[in-house]
């Protein structure tokens, strides 16, 4: 599934991220930045010590990455350039901030890419694995978030690809794409 929004393309694809040429993933990571399972343990296990040398570092910086805030890595081994590594919120119902820490997720990454001058942008499903986000509802918050992102920033990005590890996570994002104006 594709949609332009000026010159970006949005798109969808079933990928392991992991395998992706562009210029950052973006990782699920939790607020310790130390790895962990899901794709973030993908990401690490492609990607090789230096992620984690590199999450090292910032934590030693800046601590804990709370909720919704962005930092960026190289990417190691993997054919991309760089990993942008979020924290999405944990579901609880969706009476705890859950949908605006999503958003900040999202939109922090494409900040954090922009400003790097990143033109192209691969997001998993954050939050709908081990942290439990209803996959729907995550898709439609992620779709609204970078679609307000590429309409205020028209020239920023090439592609940002949503890629779901299988066909009903990619189907939840392409319908949300859909119905997204
Ligand atoms: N490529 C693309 N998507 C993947 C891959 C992959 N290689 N592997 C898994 N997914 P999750 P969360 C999908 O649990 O819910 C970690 O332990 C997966 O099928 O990775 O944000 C972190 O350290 C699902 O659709 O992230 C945190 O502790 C989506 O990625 C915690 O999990 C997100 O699932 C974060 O939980």
């Amino acid at each position: 599934m594709e949609k332009k929004i000026g010159t970006t393309t949005l798109s969808t694809v079933v990928s392991d991220i992991t395998t992706l040429r562009v210029d950052a993933v973006v990782n699920a990571a939790n607020s310790s930045l130390m790895g962990g399972g899901g794709v973030d343990g993908a990401i690490h296990r492609a990607g090789g010590p230096s992620i984690l040398q590199e999450c090292k570092k910032i934590v030693s910086e800046i601590g804990r990455l709370p909720a919704g805030e962005a930092v960026i890595t190289t990417a190691g081994n993997m054919p991309s350039k760089h990993v942008i590594h979020t924290v999405g919120p944990v579901w609880h119902g969706g009476k705890k901030d859950e949908p605006a820490i999503l958003r900040n997720a999202y939109t922090n990454s494409l900040k954090q890419a922009s400003r790097h001058g990143l033109k192209t942008v691969a997001f998993p499903s954050i939050s709908t694995g081990v942290y439990g986000y209803p996959v729907s509802r995550a898709a439609s918050v992620a779709v609204s978030a970078v679609v307000d992102f590429v309409k205020a920033h028209p020239d920023a990005f090439v592609e940002i690809t949503f890629c779901g590890f299988d066909d009903t996570t990619e189907r939840e994002y392409a319908s949300a794409l859909q119905s997204s104006v």
